[in-house]
Formats: C-alpha cells, structure tokens, sequence
C-alpha cells in the first residue's frame, strides 16, 4: 500500500505537524535520538493520547517534578507494568465512553519504556496485553542498554558490546548473547501491527506511528534510539549512526501488517556491518574475527527476514 507522502508524491518538512506535544526544556544528552524519536511519536498522536511511560531515561529527562516536558495526559509507571497500565486506561475509556460519561471520541493509548523495561521487566504485562487484544500503541525505544542507570547490558544489547555489566576485557569480548529480537516475539503473538523504525527516517517513523495509532487492537513500534552517551559516539554522529545500522542490515526497517512481511528500505546491497561497528567505542576492542562472526550472523537475519517477506506475500 503506497504510504500518504508516496501518493502526494513529495517529501517534505511542512508536512509534519507542527505542534509540539514533548516541549523542549527536557533534559536528554546532546545528540540523544531517543528523545528525538519520542518527539515525533509525539507529534503524530497529538493531543488525544494518553501516555504510560515506564522508568528509564525518557521518563527521567522529561518530569523531573515540578517541571515537565509533556503536554498530554502521562502517567509514569513501574518497569513492569507499563503495558497493563496502558491496557487499564484503555479498558476504563472504553467502559466510560459506553455508559456515556465521555463523549464518543478517539484517544489513543501508548504504553512506552526503553528496551530494559520492555524486553526484560515488562515483557509478560506486555504479552498479556497484546493477547487481550487492547487497542493501544506500544512502543520500545532501544537504546540497547539500561541507560540511564549507567549502561548495563540489557537483552537487547548487541553481541559484542562493551556495557558497564557485560565489560570487555582478555576474557569476555563485551556482550556474549545475540540481540533478543521483540519485533519478532510480538508478531508471534499475531497482532495486527508491528513495524521497526528508526529516528534517522522521520517520515518511515511518524508513517508507521499513524498506522499504529489508526489500526484497531495492539500495534508495537521498535524504535533503534542512537544514544551517543552509551554508545561511545561523537553526538553529532547519532542519526548517520541510526542510517548505518539499516544500510549495514544491523536493524532492517519492516512492518509486519496481519501477518505480512514488507521491508520499508529494501536494500540490493548491505553495506559492510564495520562501517556501522568502527564509529562507536563500545565495540573498539572487537577483533577481525568477531567483526566477521556479526557480520555473518547479520547476514543470516536478513536473509531469513527477506524470505519472510517473500512467503507472506506469495499467493
Ligand atoms: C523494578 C525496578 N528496578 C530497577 C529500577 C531502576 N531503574 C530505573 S531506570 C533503569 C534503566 C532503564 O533502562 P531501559 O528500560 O533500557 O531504558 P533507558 O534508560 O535505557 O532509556 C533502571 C534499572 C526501577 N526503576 N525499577
Ligand atoms: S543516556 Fe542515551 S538515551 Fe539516555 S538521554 Fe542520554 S543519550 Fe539519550
């Protein structure tokens, strides 16, 4: 399906909605693109949007009471139950709109966290929520670490990552687990929406926020959120670092629609994974060998994900 920007047939700026819903005055580090992410999914949903947001940096940055950066209605909710938070507003908005206490209107619920309070802590609220079938939008910005405890490994942090629990040293090169891949844990769950997307393409995320926020039932976003601090990255480096990660196949971009692979950069060609690896000093102790066991593996990811796209669209 061509997206509303394809059929207009132009790319630009102005098409973007210019309130701000995370108004400035937050405090994330320079260059977080995690807090850029979270500022255009912001956007998109606008004014109507409820938000259950777990502990974590965006959490941090945007409420240090008595100030804060959020103009829509937030809650801030504990590692693991973001999701059934976001499940009980969604539940209470419905009772209260049938009894006729609220007048018939679309609020949009999202249950956020980083991907320590996703793919670790919140992960069970999480896949009860989506087998409920609650109609609310959740989204996982992964820094790939605990970051704003001070850069503990998560299960999201890539093998070979340098992190202050999973250090790299003359035994252990930094992490020694795979990426656990929760795009593809939720599409398990058969909702009817899941996508990855990434800061670096604006308009393929803020696309993919809208669709989530419209298709009715459980929609989950995978945001990979360059975040300079932890991943030893000059800041001016975190959106051409988000653009490596899908040139290099790292973190491909795809949505999965009812069940229907389609990759939103379809690349004939991924670049070598060092370029995307060599930028960041939490992988500056990686040998040649290891470089080439990632690329390998990515290799591998990529194809298994192309033939996704491929056997879900035949017929
Ligand atoms: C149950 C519980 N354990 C530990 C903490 C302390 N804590 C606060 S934020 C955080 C790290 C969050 O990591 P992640 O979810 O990956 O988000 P990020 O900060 O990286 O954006 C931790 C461990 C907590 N708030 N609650
Ligand atoms: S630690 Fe990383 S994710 Fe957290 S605010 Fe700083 S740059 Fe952003």
């Amino acid at each position: 399906m061509d997206t509303y920007l394809d059929r207009l047939g132009v790319y630009a700026a102005r098409l973007v909605p210019q309130k701000e819903y995370l108004v400035p005055g937050h405090r994330a580090c320079q260059g977080c693109a995690e807090v850029l992410a979270l500022r255009l999914v912001a956007k998109v949903l606008g004014r109507n949007n409820i938000i259950a947001s777990a502990t974590g940096c965006m959490e941090i940055v945007s409420s240090p009471l008595p100030l804060t950066s959020w103009d829509v209605p937030w809650i801030h909710v504990a590692f693991e139950n973001t999701a059934a938070v976001a499940s009980g507003i969604e539940a209470g908005l419905k009772a209260l709109m049938r009894k006729g206490r609220l007048p018939k209107q679309k609020i949009t619920v999202m249950g956020m966290a980083g991907d320590g309070g996703t793919s670790d802590i919140g992960v069970q609220a999480l896949s009860g929520a989506m087998e409920r079938g609650h109609n609310f939008v959740y989204v996982c910005f992964d820094n790939e670490a605990y970051m704003n405890t001070g850069i503990q490994r998560s299960s999201a942090t890539p093998f070979g990552a340098s992190t202050t629990t999973s250090p790299a040293g003359k035994v252990v090169p930094g992490q020694t687990t795979w990426k656990k891949n929760m795009p593809e844990i939720c599409a398990a769950h058969n909702i009817p929406y899941v996508a990855t997307a990434c800061p670096s393409y604006p308009f393929d995320l803020m696309e993919k926020v809208k669709k989530a926020a419209d298709i009715e039932g459980p929609a989950y976003i995978h945001i990979l959120s360059v975040c300079p601090t932890g991943w030893r990255l000059a800041p001016e480096l975190a959106i051409h670092a988000g653009r490596l990660a899908v040139e290099t196949g790292v973190f491909p971009l795809y949505e999965v629609e009812r069940g229907k692979y389609k990759l939103s950069v379809d690349l004939p060609e991924l670049r070598p994974v060092e370029e995307y690896l060599k930028i960041q000093g939490r992988f500056r102790h990686l040998t040649p060998e290891l470089i080439d066991k990632i690329q390998q593996r990515v290799q591998e990811e990529y194809t298994k994900l192309k033939k996704k796209v491929q056997m879900t669209n035949e017929g």
